[in-house]
């Protein structure tokens, strides 16, 4: 038990990530960076607003209630869920997705761009990527029901229920948070789905959604990319944490 804790200590100091009574992981990137966390194979990287012309960025999911929100990217001119429609929640190809290596893995970089009163916290419950071949879907129905019954090429609670708490600032920027997600789950081609949803979890933590729209944007091959913090150190430290329980695990399971 003593080496459990020992574990938990190591993994606590490198990563952003901290289970809840409720057995909800928590990873809390609200006090911005450097704060970061993973779950699942993804990293998520708190970021500074980085103010960018209009035109710079190219948004593909604006979704905005109080006090939850869920959204998922559509060029359906009447979108479900929270969904704002408009030219910023659109379809998207995978094939426009530029890669981001980060220790020698390849990955699809998304970044939120929160909005909330006082700029205060927000709190993501789900993210869901689904992948589909043909053409985009043009009725809300059938996409809806993607969402209930298909399954979602990569899904951030896969592992385990995850609460990921934001900051947000103010105003159009390069985002309050990216997540890094691997190239291999979602693979090179077809229509990407992204189905994200805030506020609280299902044991009543985090923070609501409220006041203005969340924003998503993707890395594509005209748009900018960030560079991963930190990139080597941190997950190097995780992966000793890992390979620390790894260890442990095999010695109760020989015990
Ligand atoms: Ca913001
Ligand atoms: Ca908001």
């Amino acid at each position: 038990m003593k080496n459990k804790i020992t574990v938990f200590a190591i993994m606590s100091a490198s990563l952003a990530l901290v289970a809840t009574s409720e057995g909800i992981s928590v990873i809390d990137l609200s006090g911005g960076p450097p704060a970061q966390g993973s779950a699942n194979g993804a990293y998520l990287f708190a970021s500074d607003p980085q103010p960018t012309g209009t035109g710079v960025i190219d948004p593909f999911l604006r979704e905005q209630n109080k006090p939850s929100e869920f959204g998922i990217n559509t060029s359906i001119s009447k979108p479900p869920y929270d969904d704002k429609p408009g030219p910023w929640t659109h379809d998207l190809k995978v094939s426009s997705l530029a890669t981001v290596t980060y220790n020698s893995v390849n990955y699809y970089q998304f970044s939120l761009d929160g909005n909330q009163e006082m700029n205060g916290p927000i709190s993501m419950t789900t993210f869901k990527i689904f992948v589909t071949g043909g053409d985009p879907f043009t009725s809300d129905t059938d996409l809806m029901n993607l969402v209930d019954t298909g399954t979602a090429a990569f899904d951030l609670n896969g592992a385990g229920a995850v609460r990921v708490d934001i900051t947000s600032q103010n105003g159009s920027g390069s985002g309050d948070m990216y997540i890094l997600v691997p190239v291999s789950d979602i693979g090179t081609t077809g229509n990407l789905y992204l189905y994200a949803g805030f506020g609280l979890d299902s044991a009543g933590g985090g923070y609501e959604s409220n006041s203005g729209f969340e924003e998503w944007y993707a890395s594509t091959s005209n748009q900018p990319r960030i560079t991963a913090p930190d990139g080597g150190s941190t997950v190097a430290l995780l992966g000793a944490a890992l390979a620390g329980m790894y260890f442990l695990r095999r010695k109760i399971a020989h015990a």
